[in-house]
């Protein structure tokens, strides 16, 4: 990824300085994900924060070249922390390949990640489920089998507030079959949804799949209402929803939320509400290097019309807006991040992750920081196995005001832990914070956390 997206970046940045002085260029963060190719959202909502679930395309892939798994949060929809891989196709030891699009439900105290990968023994795709007490892992195969096995793709488990719950999937058709309450077996048997015209809408010239229905079932409740939003007619692929009374049907089609655009030929839907907003998730190839197998996932805020539908929702480089502001005097981990560039992250020997990989020039920006009064102090956890580097605190944008500079020495290891600490003047009321890095050539420093003062 590395490459790619530092030559990618630079030249988005230079089209950035362009258009300097356009709010929605200045605030744009979306993809989400800047380190990484990220594909086939699916998020949560768990204690005041969004759990975004992701698969990961590889970089250059040429086919849906898929291994593992990603967990971001966030409890302001802008600034996002890696959590890293929590679960990859070893997971599974019956896998062999496509660690594809699932997706993470919360039920008494776990949380169930439900995926579709290929099985070992059949060559077939089957779906697999994991288990953890952790909304961020590790996961662990929770039945050391498939749960279910029928070729098909892009499972989606939905808890109704009957207690029944539902596992979707299908890519050509629709299941469903009905969950137990332990979320790892099931009763009766998988059960196909009618793909009517009325229910999932007419596709044009292909008989053998006459509806809209692709994959990517998301299937959720609201104001008694069931809703069903699914990628439509490849390709390229657009979303689309339907509606029912009851959570298997009878589905009504009710037409197109995101329309085809942004230069990936599948998209991949989810929607949650969140602090009193509604949230709608998707992935395109907008990201340097991007494209149909080297995707990204992105959010928009949406609102429901009073009747319930759903309004048309174009893809954006803004984003959501930011629900509060950060806190800069508790710690940060330096893998929060609202948009980065150059950097990546990997995992700390201080447990979670790191931001490493850091040369001259690259920043991470850190978005609404709330500093009140002022902050006198920035105080970073930092390792070098190099000569070091500076880490200039600025304010407003990559080549803002600078407010400190923490120097950085060598310490011996990338992993080599020491923390640093430099004088702050000027940090006050809410700000975008840029942690832009300077020094020689080469990798200069990696940061783990940060916190003012
Ligand atoms: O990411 C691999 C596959 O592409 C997913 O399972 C589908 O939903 C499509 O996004």
């Amino acid at each position: 990824m590395r490459t790619l997206l530092r030559r990618g970046v630079a030249l988005l940045t230079g089209l950035l300085c362009v258009a300097v002085l356009t709010p929605a260029a200045a605030r744009a963060d979306n993809p989400i994900v800047q380190t990484v190719y990220t594909a086939d959202p699916a998020a949560l909502v768990h204690n005041g924060r969004v759990y975004l679930y992701t698969g990961h395309d590889e970089d250059g892939s040429t086919y849906f070249t898929m291994k593992e798994w990603r967990v971001y949060s966030s409890a302001d929809m802008v600034n996002w922390t890696d959590h890293g891989v929590p679960m990859n196709l070893a997971t599974f030891s019956w896998a062999s390949a496509d660690a594809w699009a699932g997706q993470t439900v919360y039920r008494n105290g776990r949380f169930y990640w439900y995926v579709p990968v290929k099985n070992r023994a059949t060559g077939r795709m089957a779906i697999g489920v994991a288990v953890s007490d952790s909304p961020t892992g590790p996961f662990r195969d929770a039945i050391g089998r498939p749960l279910v096995e029928n070729g098909e793709i892009d499972p989606h488990a939905f808890v109704d507030d009957t207690g029944q719950a539902y596992l979707y999937w299908g890519n050509p058709n629709l299941w469903y079959v009905r969950l137990n309450a332990d979320m790892t077996s099931f009763s009766g048997s998988p059960t196909q949804i009618p793909l009517t015209t009325a229910g999932f809408g007419t596709r044009s010239g292909n008989t053998s799949r006459p509806t809209l229905y692709e994959e990517a079932p998301w299937v959720y409740k609201r104001n008694g209402t069931y809703y069903n939003i699914f990628a439509a007619e490849c390709c390229s692929e657009f979303i689309g929803y339907s509606t029912a009374p009851g959570p298997t049907g009878p589905w009504t089609y009710r037409g197109t939320i995101m329309p085809r655009q942004g230069g990936s030929f599948t998209n991949h839907p989810a929607i949650i509400d969140f602090n009193g907003g509604s949230y709608f998730f998707y992935h395109n190839g907008a990201l340097p290097g991007g494209g149909g197998f080297t995707r990204s996932v992105a959010v928009e805020k949406f609102s429901y019309r009073a009747d319930g539908t759903i309004p048309t929702i174009n893809m954006t480089t803004a984003g959501a807006p930011q629900v509060g502001t950060l806190n800069p005097y508790v710690r940060q981990e330096a893998e929060t991040i609202a948009w980065s560039v150059g950097v990546e992250t990997e995992p700390s020997s201080e447990g979670g992750m790191n931001v490493g990989w850091i040369e001259h020039g690259d920043h991470i920006k850190v978005k609404g920081v709330a500093f009140g009064a002022g902050a006198t102090s920035f105080t970073a956890r930092v390792a070098s196995a190099s000569a070091g580097g500076r880490i200039e605190v600025r304010l407003g944008s990559a080549t803002g005001a600078v407010v400190g500079t923490c120097t950085v020495g060598a310490t011996g290891g990338w992993q080599t832990w020491t923390t640093v600490t430099c004088p702050v003047s000027g940090a006050t009321g809410t700000q975008d914070v840029f942690l832009r890095f300077a020094g020689g050539s080469g990798y200069l420093l990696n940061v783990n956390w940060w916190q003012f003062r």
